[in-house]
């Protein structure tokens, strides 16, 4: 009996796929197909892969094509697999020519014509193409746009409140309603203070809405905008990109599956430095302030690991003025655990975060918000486990994919639930207009 073997993604498996499988059957007697999982799929760089890996085995399934189904999860796995169950011919797409000569010292390779004028590639940007607005200062802004540009789908229309930088390319900037009115959606990294207005005149004409946290100061401004997002059926997401960064989700779910034990306490430290004399003249050259450049990012695994129901904080604060703290410590206090967050700019420290269990604690090393690699440490040191994933870019990308998957699904598959948004505007409420502030 020949065996054959062939891989790939699968993607809303299209005519292109049914004739690679096709002509690799006939090859042989026996059809083995190589599906790829979603890990290993954006470990090589293709993370817009609209199905999930179980979706995209059904479609093989479906082509009764596969005698064998097996799933890809990482580089080398091919050579694997053709010792393992014998293979005798590994077949391909013509696009891979060259790419696994190196195969052939373990079966025959042969590469298949490819079928010309269909991909998964274009088959997503016709369903959802997306026309995309930024709404910020530039020097926020060129990031994501850079990052937004090899993303299928997504197209940036041009930006509000940037001027003109070099950076952006050749981006158009827009008044501000005049882009809403250009675009389906928006991304907002505005000043902290015009996100709430930002955010209800784009919601309130249909459009959807990826923004920076916090997204209001105060609960209730929150709790209207998801209100009103949920009335026009829009979505409105949070835009901190550590939360859509792979390390940082399974992070998250390792500790709430109990593999540190209960948790007492989370500790965060976000710190950048600025020269102390922009910082005084930081309305000029607008500079974020330390809440407003790091509170959001610090509060937010503290509010998804140990919920939003603490029995008390305690803010300390060194501000320059009434608005300006170069360096803030919160302290929450639950009936069964601790949390601290540790902010500054204009002061450095080191940026990790530490979550403490009875059964061991997870580090986080600085920049602990750019994760792509956390351990868990356990009291013997041969227990102790390390993860990596990679992060591509600064994680715009998957931020700005899983925008666009929410808004195909017609909702938001998120990370950061309401409360959390809630709690964090509740807490910038407390920064900003309470006196229960002790400074320093
Ligand atoms: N294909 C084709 N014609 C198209 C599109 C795809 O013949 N118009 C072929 C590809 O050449 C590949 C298979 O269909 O052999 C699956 O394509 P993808 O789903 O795009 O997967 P790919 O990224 O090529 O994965 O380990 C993974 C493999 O290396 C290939």
């Amino acid at each position: 009996m020949k065996k054959v073997i062939t891989y790939g993604t699968f993607d809303m498996l299209h005519q292109g796929h049914l004739n690679i499988l096709k002509r690799a059957k006939a090859l042989g007697d026996y059809l083995i197909v190589g599906v790829t999982s979603d890990d290993f799929d954006s470990r090589r760089g293709k993370i817009n892969v609209q199905q999930s890996m179980i979706e995209r085995v059904e479609g093989v399934k479906e082509t009764g094509l596969a005698d064998q189904i097996v799933i890809e999860e990482y580089e080398g796995q091919k050579i694997d697999d053709i010792n393992r169950f014998g293979v005798d011919i590994f077949a391909i797409g013509s696009d891979w020519k060259g790419k696994f000569d190196y195969l052939s010292e373990f079966c025959k390779v042969v590469y298949l014509e490819r079928t010309k004028g269909i991909s998964s590639t274009k088959i997503r940007s016709q369903n959802n193409h997306l026309k995309l607005g930024l709404i910020g200062k530039a020097k926020r802004l060129w990031k994501i746009a850079n990052e937004a540009v090899s993303i299928n789908g997504i197209d940036i229309v041009g930006t509000s409140g940037a001027g003109y930088d070099r950076r952006l390319k050749k981006l158009n900037n827009y008044s501000f309603d005049q882009l809403i009115e250009k675009v389906d959606a928006v991304f907002i990294e505005s000043d902290v203070k015009d996100r709430y207005e930002q955010i209800k005149y784009a919601l309130e004409r249909g459009k959807h809405v990826l923004c920076d946290l916090p997204m209001t100061i105060g609960r209730r401004q929150q709790h209207e905008l998801l209100e009103i997002a949920k009335k026009n059926e829009c979505i409105l997401m949070s835009g901190i990109k550590t939360a859509y960064s792979t390390a940082y989700y399974r992070l998250l779910l390792m500790v709430k599956s109990g593999e540190i034990g209960d948790i007492l306490s989370v500790e965060t430290t976000c710190t950048s430095l600025n020269e102390i004399s922009k910082i005084k003249k930081y309305q000029k050259n607008d500079i974020w302030s330390a809440m407003d450049a790091w509170g959001a990012t610090a509060l937010m695994p503290i509010f998804q690991i140990l919920g939003t129901d603490y029995v008390y904080n305690t803010i300390i604060s060194k501000k320059i003025d009434d608005y300006f703290d170069i360096f803030t410590k919160m302290d929450f206090v639950y009936k069964n655990a601790v949390a601290t967050i540790k902010i500054g700019k204009g002061v450095k420290s080191e940026g990790e975060m530490i979550i403490s269990g009875t059964k061991g604690y997870v580090y986080v090393p600085a920049p602990w918000w750019k994760t792509d690699y956390f351990e868990i440490r356990y009291e013997d040191q041969n227990k102790n486990k390390r993860f990596f994933y990679e992060l591509e870019g600064e994680g715009f990308k998957y931020e700005l994919v899983n925008f666009l998957r929410a808004i195909n699904h017609g909702r938001t598959l998120s990370y950061t639930g309401n409360d959390v948004l809630e709690e964090i505007s509740n807490v910038y409420d407390e920064f900003y207009n309470s006196d229960d502030i002790s400074l320093i």
